[in-house]
């Protein structure tokens, strides 16, 4: 049984911390199980390399559009069936696709952000995700859109980062880049993406 801290920010933002699930060697699973790969994205007129390599994976149907490009699923590998498993026992939500974003080294990061398209559900207090770390620990942070107001948390091997309820609607979420040496990070950020009339 893992570890769980509730934080509450205010507004219906929540935040549910589940440390060290049992998560060993999923890593090297996934590292030979993913097609990860480069991905670039429009900023400003110009093409941008994102600073990671991508994977993103779900039930037919769970393409959306993230970063202005829009993804269709590759299907669930072995590992990353184990591991949604696992997440929805630890949290009792259901899971329909995941993102993998592998930081290969300090200068890899996610800029400022909210997971807020409407297909994460189209009313923001039902929308939820669900973000599992592996590999290197790295500084994960919450800003709030108005005060500016931050949390920062260490999230390392194992570490279950749930956002609930207004959380991408009032705050907004970054894995900032780090001078320290450390290894590579796999992250999994698990989603509930619901079908929107076309
Ligand atoms: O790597 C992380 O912890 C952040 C990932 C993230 O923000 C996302 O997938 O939207």
């Amino acid at each position: 049984m893992s570890d769980v801290e509730h934080e509450d920010l205010g507004q219906g933002a929540r935040v549910e911390l589940h440390r060290e699930l049992p998560v060993a060697g999923a890593m090297d699973r996934l590292l030979a199980e993913l097609p990860l790969a480069e991905e670039s994205y429009r900023m400003g007129g110009w093409t941008v390399k994102a600073p990671r390599l991508v994977a993103f994976h779900g039930d037919p149907g769970t393409g959306y559009v993230y970063s202005g490009l829009h993804h269709e699923p590759s299907p669930w590998t072995p590992t990353l069936g184990e591991l949604r498993e696992r997440v929805q026992e630890t949290t009792g939500l259901t899971f329909n696709a995941v993102l993998a974003n592998l930081y290969r080294q300090g200068s890899d990061s996610m800029g400022w952000h909210a997971d807020a398209e409407p297909e994460i559900g189209p009313a923001p207090a039902d929308r939820w995700v669900a973000s599992l770390s592996l590999g290197a620990a790295r500084r994960f942070v919450l800003k709030h859109r108005k005060t500016g107001e931050r949390r920062v948390y260490e999230l390392g091997e194992g570490d279950l980062l749930v956002m609930r309820g207004t959380t991408q609607t009032h705050w907004r979420h970054a894995l900032p880049k780090t001078k320290k040496p450390v290894g590579p990070r796999l992250n999994l950020t698990f989603r509930h993406i619901v079908q929107l009339p076309r």
